[in-house]
């Protein structure tokens, strides 16, 4: 039985504790933590692991860590655990900061071995499997462009207009990545009118990629759409198309619940096999982050801007 730690006891901290307790088999929770300790108190007690007062405590105290706590303390803990030669699966993002995230990709290469995973519970989610299948298995030809929406129909009051790319669109920069195999080289943020539901922020987004391969994906950010959780797809190859299934939700833990049971089973199941996690990797958590700072540039300069990539290390080449 795999013995988890949770740094972070929020709205998915908790999801994921209650999945690791009541769904999925091979783990339990022994050990939480958060800067908010009464909330930790509560959540810990709730399935009988013990609350630490600090994330390194947690990480002493388990075989295998989930961070999910805010991401400007992510790089903290993930070192924290590769430094004690821990697997530890970090909700998205791996960290704030390209620079921050090429730390961590520089720390588990000098360990020798794979031990973070990224949260990009979309690699696991049915619907982008079978368009991955299909797009891959050449149904309409070689791919040419891709239309995307993430519709969310509210965000707390804390969310700003650049987490819109940092926060919510990351999930597409990961997934097209995934999808065509191919980096993003270049990023532009085009600001329309704005929704009147969003009290000031600049909202919706329309995100336009640029693959290295010259595919072309669009991305729309619509934070405050009321009518509910959107999530939408739709490859454009040579001789026809292929559309995203699954249903308008009501937020992100409705739409990706299974995702999310599979994404944590696999990390589970390949931890017993080998010790090492196979889904989304360091690497992945870095390109994406890149990504993300050079589209936060462009939303403030109108332009496009290229998104440059350090060399791929060979840990991160299978
Ligand atoms: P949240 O605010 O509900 O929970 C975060 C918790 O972390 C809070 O309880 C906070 O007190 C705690 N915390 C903050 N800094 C801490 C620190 N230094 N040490 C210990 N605890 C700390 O937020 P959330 O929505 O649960 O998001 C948490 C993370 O999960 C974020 O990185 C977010 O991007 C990610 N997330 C991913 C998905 C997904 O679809 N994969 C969905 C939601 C959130
Ligand atoms: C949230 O943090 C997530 O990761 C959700 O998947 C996303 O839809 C939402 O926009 C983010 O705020």
């Amino acid at each position: 039985m795999l013995r988890v730690g949770v740094i972070g006891t929020g709205m998915i901290g908790q999801d994921h504790i209650r999945r690791l307790t009541s769904v999925l088999s091979g783990a339990r929770v022994v050990a939480v933590t958060d800067v908010d300790t009464t909330l930790a108190a509560g959540v810990g007690a709730a399935v009988g692991a013990a609350v630490h007062p600090t994330g390194e405590d947690v990480i002493a105290a388990c075989d295998a860590v989930l961070v999910c706590s805010w991401g400007p303390s992510h790089e903290q803990y993930v070192l924290a655990a590769i430094d004690a030669g821990k697997p530890v699966f970090c909700e998205k993002p791996l960290a704030t900061t390209a620079s921050a995230c090429r730390r961590i990709v520089d720390a588990e290469v000098a360990c020798g071995r794979r031990l973070v995973q990224v949260g990009f519970m979309r690699r696991f989610d049915d619907a982008y499997r079978k368009l991955r299948n299909e797009a891959g298995g050449g149904a309409i030809g070689a791919p040419l462009l891709m239309h995307c929406a993430h519709r969310n129909r509210d965000v707390p009051a804390y969310y700003r207009t650049e987490m819109a790319i940092v926060d919510t669109a990351v999930h597409e920069f990961d997934m097209v990545r995934w999808m065509f195999g191919e980096d993003i080289v270049a990023i532009r943020v085009l600001v329309p009118r704005s929704n009147r539901n969003g009290a000031g922020l600049q909202d919706p987004l329309l995100i336009i990629l640029e693959l290295a391969n010259g595919i072309i994906v669009d991305v729309e950010t619509s934070v405050n759409i009321r009518y509910g959780y959107d999530i939408r797809g739709e490859i454009v190859g040579e001789n026809g198309t292929l559309t995203l299934g699954g249903p308008v939700a009501v937020d992100w833990r409705d739409r990706f619940q299974a995702a999310y049971d599979t994404e944590l089973q696999e990390w589970i199941d390949a931890l017993g096999v080998s010790g090492h996690p196979t889904g989304p990797s360091a690497w992945d958590g870095y390109a994406a982050t890149a990504v993300c700072e050079a589209g936060v540039q462009s939303l403030r300069t109108g332009s496009r801007v290229e998104v440059a990539l350090a060399e791929r290390p060979s840990l991160f080449l299978s």
